[in-house]
């Protein structure tokens, strides 16, 4: 189907959209989405087509018509433009939640004040979202199943839903009387890009009453194991969580136990064997006198097997036990080390919240300096033209003058199947950072998509190959890439791989930014924010660039700024030499 037709259609869906998040009546949102379905099933290319010719076309209308003229000859459409700048930036969050819809957005922003999905959670978990108008147990069941198919990977859950629900657990079992500590053990806590159930761990004397008080949270739907010392519960959103009360003098062994993985376990407690000692999730033990050594924190455990604490990152049985013993596990990149994000939008593209909102949350994160990177052109479907990006660029040095922060100009490429991309060297060269990045023909075969990544990593503008793999934890494979090839590449032009913070990315994975490390690569841990609250994925970006062993000399946006210009201005350099 003609590509114009998919993007005419998704500008007739936003509307649709946009008229029903703002409370538009419903029989102009259908006549809307009708439109969209028939414009994008439609055989011959709309944009060949006058008004006469696209009113033909069934479901499109005078009004509709018009639309679509006026948005293949400027670009945009004047009517939605305004609908955006009506709608807040946290309702256009909000709509975006599966199984919510317009309508109900709208409602719950509007009664309850919500604006993320946190929000969405807690209220579900409250079970306040059933006492509203049109609501029921059904429909918040519905909601519950829907959030839980949307953020499942084959029977786990991605890390930052996990997280989020973690997160809410532990603050209702921490409130609960007589609990010391509480805390996240397992896959979370070594921060793997999904979750196959949350394990707690609550330090008390007694655990007879908090298994009871567990048990009946509101978020717990279903108590599937009931035990003196552990419970095991399926929350409304059908996550498995698994809390085990233990005693505070035992926190550190039981941690350790708990936290992971198993081939990890396995190395510690041969370690301990081979000493005479026996580890458990009680304490290391003395094997000839039965005697309890150590148990209380994490430390202290490892030192008494001659070893430095380990990052719970690491901790996957993959050579961090031998790095340790050797003594040369690795300096890890860490949230504090973070100077900026490289890689984000505003609502001049797909974002839902504009220029002066992104800037505003990038200096609430301290940063030093912050890049803006819209889509380009070639993603005809976001409306960027050389004119828009200038303006942008006008508008971002003023905004600079007073922002307190440095602000890069920089934009997201479209790398197309064949390796080119938007913008020619002369303007691409005007930009402070480029990314480039795979957005369509994801199953290339495996020499077609090397090729076509490599060129863009030889280009010598391109400073950042963002999200390389491309996958959607859960909804899209990676694509199929001559890992090595690409790796080498990066690391020979001075070309940055992204770590891609997203936790529906995270791209690079743990494994991948090892490898390429091998190579010498250097990372951009970024999160391609489209709203405010994106920019707090960073922690998944930094956990993932952990896992993969990196440092803080391997993550340039670390750097200070000097230092990341020269780091940006030394890949062209390289390549206009050769
Ligand atoms: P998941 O839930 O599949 O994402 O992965 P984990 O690592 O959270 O695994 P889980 O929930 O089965 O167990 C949590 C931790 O408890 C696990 O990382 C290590 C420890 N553990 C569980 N079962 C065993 C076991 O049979 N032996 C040892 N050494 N450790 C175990
Ligand atoms: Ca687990
Ligand atoms: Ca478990
Ligand atoms: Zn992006």
């Amino acid at each position: 189907m003609a590509r114009s037709n998919d993007d005419a259609a998704e500008m007739l869906r936003e509307f649709a959209e946009l008229l029903a998040i703002s409370g538009g009546p419903d029989c102009k949102v259908r006549v809307y989405e009708k439109a969209a379905r028939s414009v994008a099933g439609y055989p011959a290319d709309i944009a060949e087509l006058d008004e006469k010719a696209l009113r033909k076309i069934p479901d499109v209308g005078s009004h509709t018509a018009r639309k679509i003229l006026e948005y293949f000859d400027t670009g945009s459409v004047g009517e939605l433009t305004t609908l955006r700048k009506q709608v807040p930036p946290g309702l256009r969050t909000l709509v975006t939640v599966p199984g919510l819809g317009p309508k109900h957005a709208h409602q719950v922003y509007e009664e309850l004040g919500i604006t993320s999905v946190d929000g969405l959670l807690h209220a579900l978990h409250e079970h306040r979202l059933r006492e509203l108008r049109g609501w029921g147990e059904k429909s918040e069941d519905n909601l519950a199943r829907s959030l839980r198919e949307a953020h499942s990977a084959g029977g786990r859950v991605q890390l930052g839903y996990a997280l989020d629900l973690a997160s809410q657990l532990l603050y209702r079992i921490s409130g609960l009387p007589q609990v010391r500590l509480a805390a996240y053990a397992g896959s979370l806590r070594r921060m793997r890009d999904t979750v196959g159930d949350i394990d707690l761990l609550v330090a008390a004397v007694d655990a007879e009453p908090i298994m009871a008080d567990v048990a009946g949270l509101p978020m717990v739907a279903r108590v599937l194991a009931h035990g003196p010392t552990k419970t095991s519960v399926l929350t409304t959103t059908g996550v498995q969580v698994d809390v085990r009360v233990v005693d505070p003098s035992v926190w550190g062994a039981a941690m350790l136990y708990f936290t992971g993985s198993k081939p990890h376990n396995i190395q510690v407690r041969e370690l301990a064997v081979r000493a005479g000692l026996k580890l458990s999730e009680y304490g290391l033990f003395d094997v000839a006198t039965g005697r309890l050594i150590v148990a209380e924190t994490e430390e202290e455990v490892y030192q008494r097997l001659g070893l430095p604490w380990i990052p719970p990152t690491l901790r996957e049985g993959t050579g961090e036990v031998e790095a340790a013993l050797e003594g040369r596990l690795p300096s890890l990149a860490d949230i504090g080390d973070i100077r900026g994000d490289l890689h984000t939008h505003t609502d001049l593209t797909d974002g839902v919240a504009s220029l002066t909102e992104m800037v505003a949350a990038a200096k609430k994160h301290r940063y030093e300096y912050y890049a803006i990177t819209d889509h380009a052109p070639l993603l005809w479907m976001q409306r960027m033209t050389t004119e828009k990006a200038l303006e942008q660029r006008r508008r971002i040095r003023a905004l600079e003058r007073t922002a307190g922060i440095t602000l890069l100009h920089g934009t997201e490429l479209n790398i197309q199947p064949d390796g080119s991309l938007d913008w020619d060297e002369e303007f691409l060269s005007t930009f402070d950072i480029v990314v480039a990045s795979v957005h369509s023909r994801f199953r290339q075969s495996r020499e077609e998509m090397t090729a076509r990544v490599l060129r863009a990593i030889e280009h010598p503008c391109v400073h950042v190959i963002g999200h390389p793999t491309g996958r959607l934890i859960g909804s899209r494979p990676p694509v199929d890439l001559d890992h090595d090839a690409v790796f080498r590449a990066a690391a020979r032009t001075g070309t940055a791989l992204e770590i891609n913070s997203s936790p529906e990315r995270l791209d690079l994975d743990g494994d991948l930014v090892r490898r390429a490390r091998h190579f010498g690569v250097r990372f951009a841990v970024s999160t391609d924010a489209h709203a405010v609250p994106h920019l707090d994925y960073l922690r998944f970006g930094v956990a993932t660039a952990q896992r993969g062993w990196a440092g803080p000399d391997d993550v340039i946006n670390t750097y200070s700024e000097a230092r990341l210009r020269r780091f940006l201005r030394e890949k062209s350099r390289a390549l206009t030499r050769r």
